[in-house]
């Protein structure tokens, strides 16, 4: 699942971490640089000394490894090795420790700007944009990369595991838009009506069925609404589901009042002990201006306890403008993304939930009625991250 993201999430992680831990030129330099002029060893200070490097004459030929050579007590280092050794000659221990651990240390670590964050974010942005995260996502968390990078001193070591960490709480700040708890809440209000909304095809119907099976699992009894009397044979495509999993749908005749089905099914969940109303609604855009109309209407009558958005995962950079415009006209509480499954990008889970900052209820995994899962951001996060 989400392989796509997956790939382009572990290529960007790895892209920020391998700039970050590039090291130092003096590093890189070191072994063609001929050492600074070295102060003449003490002889009192037995220890070891290298021979010194050869300093290839060419540039690409790599430079000769360094051997050490032990150095006895009584061996008198400046008599036996001056006339050999040719310049430059390397500092004694006690200046070369000091200075490797100069070397070191601007290595390993690195104090970041913004500025670098934003260059080192140019190359993962069109990744993470190709697998349909949002800008403004990839905006915030480079933001939020900044606010927990920026200005520390990064040991070179670490730097992986800390920008995973901090995309790990970027993501997950972005994706935990709290929870709902379908059972919990009906057993505090009864009959529970969710109205189910979103574009045309993006599987309103299918996820109610799925809904309605979840919740007889848990020994509820849920109600179907069948709201969208406007597509043809979408009564039909409500009731076979009704007849294979054995619930009743309230119905009237296409092209009647939606607000009033629901009000019926509402009226009638009451009287006869239904823990839910699932109501579907026919599919629409911001620009249907009487089905826009029609849906506020609905909202307006009924007073849904949940209006539930189903989002086409596969719609991709379409999937915020969706959520954006249906959060508008009605207000949406959480949200149903479904074709999870054939939906290797996943990355608009990440732009919705930004978008919008409302949970996700479930996520669709197939057309059977058992293919829905529901979403965690944790799992989610580990996922797409593992
Ligand atoms: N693979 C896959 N297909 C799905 C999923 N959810 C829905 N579908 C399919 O998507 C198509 C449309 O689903 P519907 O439930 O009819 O969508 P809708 O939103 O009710 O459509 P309209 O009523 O026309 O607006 C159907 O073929 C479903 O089987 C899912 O999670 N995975
Ligand atoms: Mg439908």
């Amino acid at each position: 699942m989400f392989d796509s993201l997956k790939k382009r999430l572990k290529k960007s992680v790895e892209s920020l971490t391998r700039k970050i831990s590039r090291p130092a030129p003096a590093e890189k330099k070191r072994p063609k640089k001929p050492a600074k002029p070295a102060k003449p060893p003490k002889p009192e200070r037995p220890g070891k000394i290298r021979k010194p490097a050869k300093i290839p004459e060419k540039p690409e030929k790599p430079p000769e490894p360094i051997e050490e050579i032990e150095v006895k007590e009584e061996v008198q280092v400046p008599e036996l090795e001056a006339p050999e050794i040719p310049e430059p000659v390397e500092a004694p221990k006690k200046e070369k420790r000091g200075f490797f651990r100069r070397i070191r240390e601007r290595v390993t670590e690195k104090a970041l700007t913004d500025k670098d964050i934003d260059e080192l974010f140019q190359e993962s942005e069109s990744e993470l944009l190709q697998a349909n995260v949002a800008l403004e996502v990839i905006d915030f968390l480079k933001q939020d990369l900044k606010k927990k990078l920026a200005g520390r001193q990064v040991k070179r070591s670490g730097a992986g595991e800390f920008i995973r960490k901090a995309f790990e709480e970027g993501l997950l700040e972005t994706v935990d838009q709290g929870s709902l708890n379908l059972v919990k809440m009906a057993r505090k209000k009864k009959p529970l009506t969710c109205v189910f909304l979103g574009f045309n095809g993006s599987g309103k119907t299918t996820t109610i069925a799925r809904i309605a099976r979840y919740l007889q699992n848990k020994k509820l009894k849920p109600l179907l609404a069948a709201g969208d009397t406007f597509r043809a044979a979408a009564i039909e495509q409500l009731e076979h589901h009704g007849e294979k999993l054995k619930l009743k749908v309230i119905k009237h005749q296409y092209g009647a009042d939606s607000a009033a089905v629901i009000y019926d099914a509402v009226r009638h969940a009451e009287g006869q002990g239904y823990d839910f109303v699932l109501a579907d609604t026919a599919g629409r855009t911001h620009v249907d201006k009487n089905l826009a109309d029609e849906l506020k209407k609905v909202c307006r009558v009924n007073k849904p306890d949940l209006k539930i958005l189903v989002v086409d995962s596969l719609t991709g950079n379409d999937a915020v403008e969706q959520a954006r415009e249906f959060n508008e006209m009605v207000g949406v509480d959480a949200v149903v993304m479904t074709k999870v499954d054939v939906n290797t990008k996943g990355g608009s889970i990440l732009s919705v939930c930004y978008a919008i900052k409302k949970p996700i209820l479930f996520i669709g995994m197939g057309q059977g009625y058992d293919d829905l899962e529901m979403f965690s951001p944790g799992k989610f996060v580990k996922q797409v991250l593992e």
